[in-house]
């Protein structure tokens, strides 16, 4: 009897700069996949499992105690190994695709962008915990970053990455950029646009995507 093997689901990261409209957009793609039928999960970074959202209460929480730079990065990545393990890599296997709310690229631009850490210690421990695990696709939310602060903003309470000052948003989204350009697997959307301007993007986006996998 031969066994059906399910091929591999596709994964695809959504990323940006504060207040970019992540959130809002998300409802937007899960919204598409589900009129697709295609089975999906939507997870988030940090987090995802009961022990990774742990360690993204401690990442996000503010505290008087200076957060060294290098622990901030072991926490990411302890977050990541965990989800990668428990929810990211099972669903894909099983052909779910995976719809993330940050990744990877999110610790190259804020740890290595905005704080300044090592680009090639980062991609060592991308190797160490995800092997060739790349997303699929990445869907680059660009705003300009005083937009973004002020959308953000309004929503109150900020949390220790939002109390960083605009140079250190404005060094995220150069990395951002950056790690954008040229490549095929990112898709950088101007979120600044009204919002139905953005989802019709979106819709361009995905529609491409789709075509691309199933051709
Ligand atoms: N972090 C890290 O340092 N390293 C890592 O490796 C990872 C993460 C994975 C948590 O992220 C933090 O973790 C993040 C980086 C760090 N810190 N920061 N900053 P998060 O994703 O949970 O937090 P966030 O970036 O603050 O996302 P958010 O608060 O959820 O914002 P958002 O999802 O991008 O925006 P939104 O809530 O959809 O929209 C904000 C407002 O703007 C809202 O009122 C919308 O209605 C409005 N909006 C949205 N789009 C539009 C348009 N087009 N026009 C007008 N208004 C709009």
């Amino acid at each position: 009897m031969t066994q059906h093997i399910a091929p591999r689901g596709k994964f695809i990261t959504v990323e940006g700069t504060e207040g970019v409209g992540k959130t809002t957009n998300l409802e937007y793609v899960r919204n598409w996949l589900q009129q697709r039928n295609i089975p999906f999960i939507s997870t988030r970074e940090p987090g995802g499992t009961p022990l990774a959202e742990q360690l993204r209460a401690l990442l996000l929480q503010p505290r008087e105690e200076v957060v060294d730079q290098t622990a901030e990065l072991l926490m990411v990545f302890a977050a990541r190994a965990q989800h990668l393990n428990q929810v990211i890599q099972p669903a894909l296997a099983r052909g779910d695709w995976v719809l993330c709310d940050r990744f990877t690229d999110a610790t190259y631009a804020y740890q290595g962008g905005g704080r300044g850490m090592d680009q090639a210690l980062i991609a060592q421990l991308e190797a160490l915990v995800q092997g060739s695990l790349r997303p699929d696709a990445v869907i680059l939310l660009d705003v300009p970053v005083e937009i973004g602060l002020s959308r953000a903003r309004e929503r109150g309470d900020l949390d220790r990455f939002e109390q960083e000052d605009v140079a250190f948003f404005e060094r995220v989204r150069a990395a951002y950029r950056q790690r954008a350009q040229g490549q095929d697997s990112y898709h950088l959307v101007d979120a600044s646009q009204p919002l139905t301007q953005v989802q019709a993007d979106l819709g361009r986006v995905l529609a491409a995507l789709e075509r691309h996998w199933t051709a």
